[in-house]
């Protein structure tokens, strides 16, 4: 069986990569339409050989699909209920929905069964939640976190295309002495660390920090996960990192994690201080697995882990985990065809 597809955000860095893996794990498309802002209207797109034309998102381009697959942005709130309304199964990969009850919000390795209790709109979560979810999802369910202090080493592309050109810009200007102007951030970010992302929410913490505490704790079914974040972009292009020190109520030693973290579904353990080996950004782009390394055990307090978390944030920060409940939609027959 195959299904009407529609991808909102279509130009962008994570749309083009939601095409690039429908493509690749062969996902049975019959129908594709694009949708953008009126600003990428027009442009070309080349999926499985087919060159298609982008067009301004409007109401009318979700009859007759199956699965709507928005990439993030305003689009979200302005078009995702439009979408379930007229029957087609959302994957929302902005933050608009991602808190409301009615809507769950899915890592496939961690709570799959949670897209079988969808009203037609399922939330991907925020990407750095999602590499620190599978990788602390199998410590958890042996050892049980209680308190969770992350910090985030972001890449720029997080941000977008735009944020991306940002950094090439900025990097020839400084090495040709000249000013580099920021844009997309605050402050330049090539030689830089910018100690905020998002907006400034309650207590001081941005709303990135307060989605790694929110998220986690939904997607876990565990409100009492203490979850305490700080992040950072960095002047990397693609990938984010995570220092993430964990307190469980079962102790787990290095030698216990890293046997856990073998056997867990997306997790990837590169973790050999012999040889020098250990994730980073350069290796783990364009790649699905989470990449866990520097695990050891924290000796100033009784159950305590430290991991160095790294993954490739436009694939399965984003359009990887989308597909992935897109199939798991498929597997549980939660899609209704409307084409
Ligand atoms: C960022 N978390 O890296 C965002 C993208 N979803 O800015």
């Amino acid at each position: 069986m195959s299904y009407n597809v529609v991808v909102i955000g279509a130009t962008g860095a994570v749309g083009g990569e939601i095409l690039k893996i429908l493509e690749e794990r062969n996902f049975p498309v019959k129908e594709l339409r694009l949708g953008a802002t009126s600003r990428s209207a027009g442009k070309e797109v080349v999926f499985r050989g087919e060159t298609y034309r982008v067009v301004e998102t409007t109401p009318e381009i979700f009859d007759g699909m199956d699965i709507a697959l928005f990439a993030g942005g305003s689009a979200s709130k302005e078009f995702a209920r439009v979408a379930a309304a007229k029957g087609v199964t959302v994957i929302d990969n902005s933050s608009a929905f991602r808190l409301e009850p009615d809507v769950p919000l899915v890592v496939p390795e961690v709570n799959p069964e949670d897209v079988k209790w969808h009203k037609g709109i399922i939330a991907n979560p925020n990407c750095s939640t999602i590499q620190m979810v599978v990788a602390l999802k199998p410590l958890h369910d042996y050892g049980k976190i209680k308190r969770v202090v992350v910090s985030t080493y972001q890449a720029v592309s997080g941000a977008g295309i735009e944020a991306i050109e940002e950094l090439k810009q900025q990097v020839k200007a400084y090495l040709n002495g000249e000013e580099a102007v920021p844009s997309v951030f605050p402050y330049p970010i090539a030689f830089n660390l910018i100690p905020h992302i998002d907006v400034f929410q309650d207590m001081y913490y941005t709303k990135e920090e307060w989605k790694m505490v929110l998220e986690t704790q939904k997607i876990m079914h565990d409100p009492e996960i203490k979850v305490t974040a700080t992040t950072v972009r960095v002047p990397v292009f693609r990938s984010h990192s995570e220092s993430i020190n964990i307190e469980t109520e079962i102790k787990i030693t290095r030698e216990k994690a890293i046997e856990l973290l073998k056997k867990a579904p997306g997790v990837k353990v590169i973790d050999n201080p012999e040889e020098k080996q250990y994730p980073m950004p350069l290796y783990a782009s364009n790649q699905d697995e989470v990449f866990v390394g520097r695990i050891r055990e924290d000796n100033t307090i009784p159950n305590g882990l430290n991991l160095w978390v790294v993954a490739d944030q436009l694939r399965k920060g984003a359009a990887t985990n989308a597909v992935q409940i897109a199939e798991l939609l498929i597997k549980y027959g939660c899609v209704k065809q409307n084409g």
